[in-house]
């Protein structure tokens, strides 16, 4: 093996190098567990890339160290270097290396890709809709339409992505899946779910002054859950006349303060800082103004300026309806 009195030290920084750049990776927490088919290849690949670069940085970061340090010039030398012409064998090895590498990546990434993508024929197809600052998820054939997405484990989602207003971006990091919403695309997207629990739906698109509080769930529940679950959605669709009219009487109900406090503190509190007596956030403080209990109703129902219509109802609504009055 070729030796010289440059290997020793070489080696004592490249062994320091590659202990810190090894150390960042590991001792992070850099993705969450993968919950889809998607998120598991995408974190391999992820993984891969890092670590064939994480090499190369080892060995670059090394020699760089070493010759400014051994081969610096010393104080008032104004000479030229020596006149290398380089080195043949060596442009062709660093041309070759990366070549094959990149040729690597990119049958690895494709494989990735079309595996990620491959529709299965039993697919159950879901409309995402996102709109300043919600998400909403219709069920096609169903006349479902709900604030929290409920998919079956172990069998292929397909969902369609639309914005109602801005271009808005849908991402669930434990799926491995990002996809925008843009005005007038159905923006398609597949998701293989692996793990039952239930994860954040969070818009990664800087949409207006609520993107922040732009967030929803999506759970993953047994097959044999997800059938009772649609069973029973679709008899709340049926019955949803009885049911609006239900929910109108609790709204017109007179509304427990303290009730009403809870209710504020877990759906409204984003966005109204400190209970609503604050300023901060998106939301004006509540107090002090001129409101009347069925004005805040209409509010609540209908929405205004950024603020969505209709994140509470029923009873919640009367309740928190009654807090507000309580602390303007
Ligand atoms: C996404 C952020 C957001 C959420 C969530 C939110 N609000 Fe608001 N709210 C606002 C903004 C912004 C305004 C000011 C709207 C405007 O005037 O254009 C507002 C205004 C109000 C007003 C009227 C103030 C006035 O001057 O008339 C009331 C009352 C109110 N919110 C109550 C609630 C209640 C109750 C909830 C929970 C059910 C809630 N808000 C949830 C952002 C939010
Ligand atoms: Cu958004």
């Amino acid at each position: 093996m070729y030796k010289s009195k440059h290997t020793l030290p070489l080696v004592i920084i490249g062994v320091i190098v590659a202990a810190l750049t090894a150390a960042q990776a590991l001792l992070i927490d850099w993705l969450p567990p993968a919950t889809s088919e998607q998120a598991g290849r995408t974190f391999t690949l992820l993984w891969f890339l890092f670590w064939s670069s994480a090499i190369f940085f080892v060995i670059i970061t090394s020699l760089i160290i070493y010759s400014v340090w051994k081969f610096r010039a010393p104080k008032g030398d104004m000479g030229d270097g020596p006149p290398i012409h380089g080195n043949t064998k060596l442009e062709i090895v660093w041309t070759a290396v990366p070549s094959v590498l990149l040729v690597v990546v990119a049958i690895y990434g494709y494989i990735v890709l079309e595996r990620n993508e491959a529709v299965a024929a039993d697919a159950l197809t879901v409309d995402v809709y996102a709109q300043q600052f919600a998400w909403s998820y219709g069920y096609p054939g169903t006349g479902i339409q709900t604030g929290v997405l409920v998919i079956p484990q172990g069998r292929q989602v397909e969902l369609h992505v639309r914005a109602r207003d801005v271009i808005h971006s849908f991402w669930v990091p434990e799926f491995g899946i990002k996809g925008d919403a843009v005005p007038g695309i159905d923006h398609v997207l597949w998701i293989n779910p692996t793990t039952l629990g239930t994860y954040p739906v969070v818009c990664a698109e800087l949409c207006g002054v609520g993107h922040s509080v732009m967030r929803s769930k999506v759970e993953v529940v047994t097959p044999a859950a997800f059938q009772t679950w649609l069973t029973k959605s679709k008899a709340d669709v049926a019955q949803g006349t009885a049911k609006s009219d239900a929910a109108a009487t609790a709204a017109n109900a007179p509304g427990e303060v303290a009730a009403g406090k809870t209710v504020f503190e877990a759906k409204c509190g984003g966005c109204h800082a400190g209970l609503g007596t604050e300023a901060g956030g998106v939301g004006p403080k509540l107090t002090g103004l001129p409101l009347t209990l069925a004005g805040v109703k209409t509010q609540i129902t209908n929405g205004k300026g950024i603020m969505p219509g209709g994140i509470v109802s029923g009873t919640d609504m009367a309740d928190v309806a009654a807090y507000v009055m309580s602390i303007n």
